[in-house]
């Protein structure tokens, strides 16, 4: 905007210019015989300052992905909604979303405390508003979650509810659960997050909950989500989605995982796709490149055996930490771009996957900055646009990434 204002005004220039060369010349060529007269000096326009270069290239991301048959898209939030929120509601957020996304998904709006208040009510208010903006403006829409499976993420009533003895209750609640959301809106969400979260980082062994347990075990309680929801949805995509990426101290965490997703295979469980989250981040002063060249031989190993396995990948909630980063914002901005990029040029090696979401667009909104504020008290950086709605290197990056890969069939 600002340099096609300039231009404009450049234009005027020149034209003012031109006119006040015609005027004199017309001037003094009139024909008139009375004396010539004390020329009148040319008025001189006043300059136009030199056009600010803009720093970005401000491509639609969108257009580079559809090159590629792929896509990109991002988290919306509820909270605040209004004239000054990270949601649709919000014309500035909303102006993002539909300049460089094809893709959303809800951030809070369809887990289970946003929907299921109680184990005999539903409410499906926000993310129906959330769906129909998202058609109106012909983005798909993923689902999140249709099981996070932890305690501490369960609603209350869940994990005190009467299951009682046997698994008839437990697998009753689920299967309902799962049957209420995908009947409700059937092929509107092109692809779920039908298990969340169900491995425990620190010992790689699957999480219980009061449902699971009384269900006989994380296994049979994994397995009937999945059955469940492809009975519903013969095409949907079906992904296992977990907190990870390529940082250190993940080995266990990976085991975990691929143990998880060999299962599902070794049991026929209809699951299509791996959900890596990408919370990524820059946690000391190591340069970027060496932190790639560190982390990127045990993520690919990881990859391989995922895709060797048949699963497909996507990209789920990605956003940049930058705790180990100094307080100056453009070199901030400048290294995480970078791992940004180096991260979504490994990723996007693998044909296998096709979508990249980011858990939020626009700093101001992110989850960070009140789940894990800065030591320095300094507002995180970890979005592709800043809290002001200008796009940063990281938008670039991201633009650039699916320029350099090759296109999916
Ligand atoms: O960003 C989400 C935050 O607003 C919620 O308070 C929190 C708990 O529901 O969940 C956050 O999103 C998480 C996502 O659902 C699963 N992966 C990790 C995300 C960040 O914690």
């Amino acid at each position: 905007m600002s340099e096609r204002f300039s231009r404009r005004e450049t234009m005027a220039a020149i034209l003012a210019l031109a006119a006040g060369g015609c005027s004199s010349s017309s001037s003094s060529s009139g024909g008139s015989v009375t004396p010539t007269p004390t020329p009148t000096p040319t008025p001189t326009p006043t300059p136009t300052p030199t056009p600010t270069p803009t720093p970005l290239s401000v491509a639609p991301v969108k257009a580079n992905a559809a090159a590629k048959n792929m896509r990109f898209g991002s988290a919306v939030a509820w909270s605040n909604a209004g004239a000054d929120a990270g949601s649709f509601a919000n014309p500035s957020y909303a102006a993002l979303l539909e300049r460089d996304c094809q893709i959303l998904v809800p951030e809070n709006e369809l887990k289970w405390q946003a929907i299921r208040p109680s184990a005999t009510t539903f409410d499906f208010g926000r993310f129906d508003a959330m769906l129909a903006y998202a058609e109106g403006k012909g983005l798909a829409m993923r689902g999140h979650t249709l099981l996070w499976h932890q305690r501490r993420w369960m609603p209350a009533w869940a994990e005190s509810h009467p299951y009682g003895a046997g698994t008839a209750e437990a697998t009753r609640i689920l299967t309902e659960h799962i049957q209420t959301v995908t009947r409700r809106y059937g092929t509107r969400i092109a692809s779920y997050d039908v298990v969340n979260e169900a491995v425990d980082p620190g010992t790689g062994a699957l999480y219980e909950t009061a449902l699971s347990t009384a269900l006989g075990g994380a296994i049979p309680t994994l397995d009937l989500a999945f059955r469940t929801a492809r009975a519903e949805l013969p095409t949907t995509q079906l992904v296992y989605n977990d907190y990870m990426s390529w940082e250190g101290g993940g080995a266990t965490h990976r085991a975990g995982v691929l143990a998880l997703l060999q299962g599902f295979k070794a049991r026929g469980v209809p699951v299509d796709a791996l959900g890596i989250q990408s919370h990524i981040g820059i946690y000391s002063n190591t340069p970027v490149a060496t932190l790639v060249a560190n982390q990127g031989p045990d993520w690919r190993a990881f990859l391989d055996a995922v895709v060797a396995l048949g699963y497909k990948l996507v990209i789920t909630e990605m956003d940049v930490r930058d705790t180990g980063l100094p307080a100056d914002i453009p070199s901030r901005d400048a290294a995480l771009s970078d791992y940004a990029r180096a991260y979504l040029d490994l990723m996007m090696g693998y044909p296998a996957l096709r979508d990249v979401l980011f858990w939020g667009l626009c700093d101001k909104y992110s989850w960070l900055q009140g789940f894990e504020p800065r030591a320095d008290g300094q507002p995180r950086r970890p979005c592709p646009y800043d809290s002001s709605f200008n796009p940063k290197p990281m938008q670039n990056a991201i633009a650039a990434a699916y320029a350099a890969t090759t296109a999916r069939p």
